[in-house]
């Protein structure tokens, strides 16, 4: 048989499209195992993705939030999406000879697939089992595809066209026409199938639930910011709050299925679930939050009234024994951060275990059912999202952050941001109206003062305080001569400290220098 027969290279196209299809049946089915396990971190593209999130230099980090902001996350799966396309289509073109080029390929990225979920804090061994599944699922689609993409014809010695005649070449295309076309639509069903699965199911429910149970928000401050001029309001929205952190997926833990386990070097162990944290005193506190990833003049800094118990209450209540110098939290997608214990236990400080957000459960996004906030520190070292262990340690271990370079200690700097005008504005020259905020957390702001060019520093007039952990918002009027202008701006906190000139960047614990705007006059 084999001996009338000859086999022809498929065209180009077939062969990348092979090689992309079964990329994208491996991915699919690997999703839709992840799905059916329950556990969705051990999606391979998701696991990988993970994995590059947390292997990524930091330097490659700080361009990745410097060049796409909030949406970094959506930029690292489109140019992983990229990737795996143009190496899928390789592959499919390296096999036009035969099989084993694309074999490989695929054998390499099951083998990624399985060392990234190995790698996972926060999968079990076995899940291992789904990026090998899905790399036999990548492997047989390949071979099978690529045996189909073979038109087969009478010998070549006949002198004729396989591809354009004979009725052996004709059922071939069908034959490969129909198993691309099923398994691109098994490969989207399998992926959409992954999808609802690990999607948010009973998430809403569980926060519609908790919400019920909440006292309404605050009605916000008045004469507390000057958004007619050009502020943000004083109190963020949920949806406007920035978001900063190392979850490609957002972890989906409903508060029915919450426990946290404080440990270590305390008197007595705590297990609380939600409904234990919620017969506990609770507390509404109005809180900025700060990134240390913020640049001068950036936009990670929110703020919101929290709800939650006072985690100083939890502590007393598991008794701190002597040596206990880091509180160390671990989310429930493995990331770790630690907070001083005199911190949380200092009376004056604000610290909760929060629940609610404005007036809301906490947004899957902000760590539903619960989490950290502290006033005073950068959110990497004092407010864990979906947080589920508290160890009390000496101060040994290291955390997510603390192993790519940043500081244990994170006070949040004093700093002020101009919002308006907005860089390389133009505006009408004579007299116009400068808008920011300044924070100095815990300690408060005293006074925020404005310059035009190399004139002198005149004091800018404050909004209502709120509290000392809240941002306070800030205007004054200036006068523009016609040209360019840079306008600059510095906070004083109630400590007397003024912000440094000196511009340093955000690495190890947070930036310093004024922010400035440059603008033109006519
Ligand atoms: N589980 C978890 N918690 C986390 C992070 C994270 O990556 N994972 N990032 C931290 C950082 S760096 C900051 S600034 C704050 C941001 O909280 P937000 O996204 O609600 O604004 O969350 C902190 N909590
Ligand atoms: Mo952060």
């Amino acid at each position: 048989m084999r001996d009338h027969e000859s086999v022809h290279p498929p065209p180009r196209g077939t062969s990348c499209l092979t090689g992309l299809l079964a990329v994208a049946a491996a991915l699919g089915a690997g999703h839709l195992l992840a799905g059916l396990t329950g556990s969705p971190g051990s999606s391979p593209f998701l696991a990988v993705g993970n994995s590059a999130i947390d292997l990524a230099p930091e330097p490659v980090k700080d361009f990745a939030i410097a060049a796409f902001g909030e949406a970094n996350k959506t930029a690292l799966l489109v140019g992983m999406g990229v990737v795996l396309a143009v190496l899928g289509a390789a592959g499919g073109l390296a096999s036009r000879g035969g099989p084993l080029p694309g074999l490989i390929l695929v054998g390499l990225g099951g083998t990624a697939g399985a060392l990234a979920t190995l790698g996972r804090p926060d999968l079990p061994t076995w899940a291992v089992a789904v990026p090998l599944s899905s790399t036999v699922v990548g492997g047989v689609v390949f071979a099978l595809l690529w045996s189909a993409s073979r038109p087969r014809g009478p010998r070549k010695d006949t002198g004729e066209d396989p591809a354009l005649t004979g009725t052996g070449a004709g059922l071939g295309r069908r034959r490969l026409l129909v198993s691309t076309g099923a398994v691109a639509l098994g490969s989207a069903t399998a992926t959409l199938g992954g999808q609802a699965l690990t999607g948010r199911g009973g998430l809403e429910e569980s926060r519609r639930a908790v919400t019920a149970r909440l006292p309404p928000p605050s009605p916000p401050p008045g004469g507390a910011d000057f958004v007619d001029q050009g502020t943000p309001t004083f109190i963020t929205a949920n949806d406007d709050f920035y978001r900063v952190d190392t979850a490609l997926r957002v972890p989906a833990l409903r508060a029915e299925d919450w426990r946290l386990r404080v440990h270590g070097l305390v008197e007595r162990e705590l297990s609380l679930n939600f409904d234990d944290l919620l017969r506990r005193p609770w507390r509404t506190e109005t809180i900025t939050m700060t990134c240390v990833s913020n640049e001068v003049g950036g936009p990670y800094v929110s703020t919101a009234e929290f709800v939650g118990v006072p985690l100083r209450d939890l502590l007393r209540e598991a008794g701190v024994r002597a040596g206990a110098e880091r509180v160390f939290g671990t989310s429930v997608d493995g990331y770790t951060a630690a907070t001083p214990v005199e911190t949380l236990l200092d009376p004056d400080r604000v610290a909760l275990l929060a629940f609610g957000m404005n007036g809301e459960a906490l947004p899957p996004e902000h760590g539903f059912p619960v989490r950290m906030v502290t006033a005073g520190l950068y959110g990497y070292v004092s407010a864990t999202k979906w947080l589920v262990d508290l160890e009390l340690t000496t101060g040994d271990r290291r955390t997510y952050w603390e192993e790519r370079g940043w500081a244990e200690r994170a006070p949040i700097k004093t700093q002020s941001r101009i919002d308006s005008p907005r860089g390389f504005e133009t505006l009408p020259a004579g007299r116009t109206t400068v808008v920011g905020v300044a924070w100095a957390q815990t300690t408060g702001i005293d006074s925020v003062e404005v310059r035009v060019d190399d004139g002198p520093w005149r004091p800018a007039t404050l909004a209502r305080e709120v509290n000392p952990d809240t941002w306070r918002m800030w205007r004054a009027e200036v006068h523009l001569v016609p040209g360019g202008h840079r306008i600059s701006c510095r906070a004083t906190d109630r400590d007397g400290h003024t912000q440094t000139e000196e511009r340093v960047g955000t690495v190890p614990d947070g930036a310093t220098g004024w922010h400035a705007v440059v603008c033109t006059a006519e």
